[in-house]
């Protein structure tokens, strides 16, 4: 669909890539040959340098391995066929340009930092961003896939917004990626009876952007709001981006070059995992699993020092949500009455509400104090004066003591309760 008139009287505008999270205007914009027949011909492709640096990493294109190719592509401003009129880009954004192989106009435009394509809403939406990190087996990747499932289907219905993939490529990734695991894969028919329980299972260990650098590529989706009763059309985009554990403890330095995501974040998501502070541990009411009783301490005080390594300067104004998961296997050991342990040993009737929010951000800070975590606490209040404490489970009652074990469906407890409000300080819902 072309851009409308408003939108290409205005190429200085600023975009922020959903992807890379860079900034550009809408005049420096790349196009790529949309054609199936002519995109799909090898013999047509040609090098792409920046696809290669943001898929394979700054040493793609050395000895190391080859450029990408892909298919044909231009910037706009360095398109000599265009004569004089290259350099007015900046008055008027040019509608399309014809690609030399299939002669044909295409309008599909390419972020020039990253080569990721841009739908159109992209050009005109603002972007607002995610980034949810913290050390090994806290529950990350499980928190995604729960929490986008969630939003999708209750919590955008139910505040007035819906959430949908930004493109079908990010559908088929989440789908394969996160929800199939979770929730199991359509394997059945309709109206078989799919003993879906045995599909289920747990998320295998988020491989190091070493192995795998598509963790560095965000799920982006599109967050439009119903205001009153009118559906307003504008929307934003948001980008979710899960971090591998393996990374934040043991490859930080690395992290910090690539994941530039985590510095130009504009909401931060950190989950702790109660069950690796030692005092959680030894609690003789908690059973640990074989795993749980393997894995080190962690140091969260630790990790929110490497957390403020990722920007320039403290006090960091972005705002943080510190969320201590699992909570079914923790709740319990909370005072009876408190509202965290009412929260993990009940059946919730009400929708939880902002006077829970603010009930758990204080219950969260005295188990933590009580935990010996006071060095953690004074580091947020200094470091980070926007935050607040959340407690969340992402798989509820459906979690199993054994990894292997098939799984039921999830039953979260409270986890978009600090997503929630990330929207809300990013004043993407209200
Ligand atoms: N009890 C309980 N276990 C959970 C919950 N969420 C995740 N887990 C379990 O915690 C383990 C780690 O989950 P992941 O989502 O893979 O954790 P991660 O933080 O992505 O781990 P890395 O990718 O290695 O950094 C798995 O065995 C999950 O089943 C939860 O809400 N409650
Ligand atoms: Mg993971
Ligand atoms: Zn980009
Ligand atoms: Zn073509």
């Amino acid at each position: 669909m072309p851009l409308d008139w408003l939108t290409r009287l205005d190429p200085l505008r600023r975009i922020r890539c959903p992807f890379c999270f860079e900034k550009f205007a809408a005049c420096e914009m790349h196009l790529r040959c949309g054609d199936h027949y002519c995109k799909t011909d090898f013999g047509k492709m040609i090098d792409d340098p920046i696809l290669s640096e943001a898929l394979n990493g700054p040493r793609s294109g050395d000895s190391q391995g080859a450029t990408l190719r892909s298919p044909w592509w231009v910037d706009p401003s360095k398109d000599v066929r265009r004569g004089l009129r290259r350099h007015l880009d900046w008055m008027v954004l040019p509608d399309s340009l014809p690609c030399p192989n299939c002669k044909k106009p295409t309008d599909v435009r390419l972020c020039p930092r990253c080569h990721a394509q841009l739908p159109d809403s992209v050009v005109t939406l603002e972007a607002g961003h995610i980034a949810i990190f913290g050390p090994q087996s806290v529950g990350k990747t499980t928190f995604v896939t729960v929490l986008i499932h969630e939003l999708e289907h209750r919590v955008g219905p139910a505040r007035g917004f819906t959430l949908d993939p930004l493109t079908d490529e990010i559908r088929e990734r989440y789908e394969r990626e996160y929800h199939d695991m979770t929730y199991g894969a359509n394997q059945f028919g309709v109206g078989e009876d799919a003993d879906g329980d045995s599909y289920r299972r747990s998320h295998y260990a988020t491989p190091s952007i070493e192995t795998n650098r598509r963790i560095l590529q965000p799920l982006v989706y599109r967050v439009t709001s119903r205001k009153g009763k009118k559906q307003t059309t504008a929307g934003t985009l948001l980008s979710f981006f899960d971090t591998a554990g393996e990374d934040w403890e043991m490859n930080i330095d690395l992290l910090r070059g690539e994941a530039r995501y985590i510095g130009q974040a504009r909401g931060l998501l950190f989950l702790v995992d109660p069950l690796r502070i030692r005092e959680v541990a030894l609690d003789r009411r908690l059973k640990l699993t074989e795993k749980e009783v393997r894995v080190p301490p962690a140091d969260y005080l630790n990790d929110a020092r490497k957390l403020a390594t990722f920007f320039g300067r403290t006090p960091i104004k972005t705002p943080l949500a510190i969320c201590l998961n699992k909570l079914d296997r923790w709740g319990k050991l909370m005072e009876p009455g408190t509202t965290l342990h009412t929260l993990a040993t009940s059946v919730p009737d009400d929708e939880p509400d902002p006077r829970v929010d603010a009930l758990v951000n204080e219950e969260v800070q005295s188990a933590l104090r009580n935990w010996g975590a006071t060095g953690f606490l004074d580091y947020i209040n200094i470091h980070f004066p926007v935050h607040r404490f959340f407690a969340c489970s992402a798989l509820g009652d459906a979690a199993q003591a054994d990894e292997d074990a098939p799984q039921p469906l999830p039953t979260p407890l409270l986890i978009e309760r600090p997503v929630l409000w990330l929207l809300e300080q990013q004043k993407i819902i209200e």
